[in-house]
């Protein structure tokens, strides 16, 4: 029965590309698996603002509230970079985030064996990587007040963002993040600016009060957020769980995705808090953006968005299978050689976005009915 509603927002560049792989594994799902879902399909970032004149209208976000799970795409592009903030594709998804309460942004880094050659890092320093980044995504730079530009009495401009957190939105996500490190090495490291940075002092004391109180058995250490960018790139494997502010953790995640091999294969999930019965309102995307520079010429890498379906069945319905059916045949399809121009290798062959896709469904119909 169709009792899972998803609320799929393709948004702009190649977001809508790749979202068309991911309905064709739904369809799959749908015949081959019996799984269906309750599905809608809305208007989001650039699309929306064309469509309705904005980028996030009341109505997203309503249907965002009531549906299980929303299946975000990619926001923005240089046709819009001039607007002001209200009018920004980008507000799309911020918006969403704030409205929907979604402050723990995962985003898993894998390296894949088959991708140990794509990776811009040596191939000992990345076999094997698998990080957990978790990204605070409702406060910091992003929502604090004041910000915006003004005019001075000099005549001069001054632009102002204020970063800022409270006690308790440290807490919630260092929860999250604890809890994650808890089921995978135990290890879990805090990145912050606490040797300048008032927010990240008090950043650091919070996720070390509760590391102690409530999670003794994590091994928890902090670290400067200038120095773990480098370490990302020099010995990556010595992380587990690294926990950072929204603005620290989006700098990381699209470095840890360098040595994954490309932006183009890391999805995410945005969950908020647990209701009474235990379930989250969550988002899934990947982490990279519309990506103008190769929009509309078929060729981007989709398995981000299809990997970020497979967390959206794993974290939003439990689907833990069907999660890894998904996730298998795209190690499958990588380990056969097709890739995408965004991470070839040696010996692989060239495709496009819709033939990955093909090749991802007939490893579905061999793995799984
Ligand atoms: P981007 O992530 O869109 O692209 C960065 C680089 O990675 C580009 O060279 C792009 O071609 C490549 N890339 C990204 N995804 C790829 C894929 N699936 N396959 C192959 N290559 C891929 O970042 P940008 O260029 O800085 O930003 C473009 C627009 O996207 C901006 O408007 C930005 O604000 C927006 N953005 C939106 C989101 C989001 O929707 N959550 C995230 C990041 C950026
Ligand atoms: C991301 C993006 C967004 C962010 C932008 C588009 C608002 O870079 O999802 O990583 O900075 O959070
Ligand atoms: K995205
Ligand atoms: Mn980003």
């Amino acid at each position: 029965t169709a009792n899972k509603r998803l609320l799929v927002l393709p948004g702009d560049g190649i977001g809508p590309e790749v979202m068309r792989e991911v309905r064709r594994v739904i369809e799959w799902m749908d015949r081959r698996r019996h799984v269906s879902f309750a599905l809608e399909e809305g208007l989001v970032g650039g699309a929306a603002l064309e469509a309705e004149g904005s980028p996030c209208p009341d109505g997203t976000v309503e249907r965002a509230l009531a549906a299980d799970a929303v299946l975000f795409g990619s926001v923005g592009g240089p046709k819009w970079d001039t607007l002001p903030f209200d009018k920004r594709p980008e507000l799309g998804i911020l918006r969403l985030r704030k409205e929907l309460g979604l402050f723990a942004n995962l985003r898993p880094a894998l390296v894949l064996d088959p991708l140990v050659d794509a990776s811009s890092l040596k191939p000992d320093v990345v076999r094997g990587l698998d990080l957990m980044i978790v990204r605070e995504s409702t406060g910091g730079i992003y929502f604090g007040e004041p910000r915006g530009v003004e005019t001075l009495s000099n005549g001069k401009r001054r632009g102002v963002d204020t970063e800022v957190y409270t006690e308790d939105e440290i807490a919630r996500v260092a929860r999250v993040a604890f809890e994650l490190a808890k089921g995978r090495t135990g290890k879990m490291t805090s990145v912050d600016k606490a040797n300048v940075m008032q927010s990240g002092r008090l950043w650091r004391a919070v996720v070390s009060e509760i590391g102690k109180a409530e999670y003794p058995e994590v091994e928890l250490s902090h670290m400067y957020a200038d120095n773990c960018a480098m370490q990302l790139c020099a010995r990556p494997k010595q992380f587990d769980t690294i926990l950072a502010s929204n603005i620290f953790g989006d700098l990381l995640s699209d470095l840890a995705a360098a040595a994954t091999g490309s932006l183009g294969m890391l999805p995410s999930a945005t969950l908020g808090a647990p209701d009474a019965s235990g379930r989250r309102r969550a988002l899934y995307e990947p982490i990279h953006g519309s990506a103008p520079d190769i929009a509309g010429k078929g060729i981007a890498n989709p398995c981000a968005q299809l990997l970020s379906f497979a967390m959206l069945l794993r974290w939003s319905f439990g689907m833990e299978e069907d999660a890894r059916l998904v996730e298998t045949a795209i190690e499958k399809v990588l380990a056969g050689g097709l890739r995408t121009a965004d991470i070839m290798g040696p010996g692989t062959a060239r495709v496009g976005t819709s033939v990955m896709g093909d090749a991802v469904l007939r490893e579905l119909d061999k793995l799984g009915a």
